[in-house]
């Protein structure tokens, strides 16, 4: 059994998630980020960069949540996650997902600790920046979704989608979530509604945006 070292409803929500949807439970492992348990000594060594999460498959550590999405569509091919190897649909998965994990994911980062882009001198600028970049994301990926979805590659699901809903999920307390596109919307609701989206949430004990 995989084990994953996680914090509710943070980049390993993904993992986790796909983990459950292609049904194979890992055994959870918290982190208290908020105790700092991502600095010990323990977790560095498994996870260098002090984040989660870190997926342990036969004994070996892995991190990168987009790295561990795409390898779980590689070890469970039976689910689904990716198109076939050498196909058009499959490079536009991957095509998705670097995008999502360079141009979406930094300004969350950038949004949720705005004292790193350039200390904490510069933290409020920092985070309007951030918010902006979201918006803008948002805006490109809603009209992906409107002429070509509702899922990104169309109407099939594939690993970048986990990936994307887990991104709009952290938007939720933000002035403009995700969920006020209008194509978005019809997206989250469609990955919200997978039964493994509500297992992850009640595995990682969270409660908002259920739906
Ligand atoms: N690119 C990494 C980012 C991981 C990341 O930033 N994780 C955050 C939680 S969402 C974390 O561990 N933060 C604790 C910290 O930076 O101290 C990934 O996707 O795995």
């Amino acid at each position: 059994m995989d084990i994953l070292y996680f914090s509710p409803g943070s980049a390993s929500f993904g993992v986790h998630w796909m983990l459950l949807d292609a049904g194979h439970a890992p055994e959870l492992r918290r982190v208290d980020l908020g105790a700092g348990q991502q600095r010990s000594a323990e977790y560095l060594a498994l996870n260098p960069a002090g984040v989660v999460p870190t997926m342990i498959v036969d004994g070996q550590a892995f991190a990168e949540s987009g790295a561990l999405m795409l390898m779980l569509a590689d070890r469970y091919p039976e689910a689904g996650f990716l198109p076939p190897t050498g196909t058009a649909a499959r490079g536009l998965a991957y095509q998705w997902m670097l995008q999502l994990v360079n141009a979406l994911q930094p300004p969350f980062r950038h949004w949720f600790y705005p004292h790193e882009a350039a200390g904490e001198s510069a933290a409020a600028e920092a985070k309007q920046v951030a918010g902006q970049r979201i918006g803008q994301m948002f805006d490109r990926i809603d009209a992906h979704l409107a002429a070509h979805g509702p899922y990104l590659l169309g109407d099939r699901i594939s690993a970048p989608d986990f990936m994307l809903a887990m991104l709009c999920r952290w938007s939720r307390n933000m002035p403009k979530p995700a969920t006020e596109w209008p194509a978005l919307k019809r997206f989250i609701d469609l990955m919200r509604a997978r039964p493994s989206f509500v297992t992850t949430c009640d595995r990682e004990g969270l409660e908002e945006w259920r739906q």
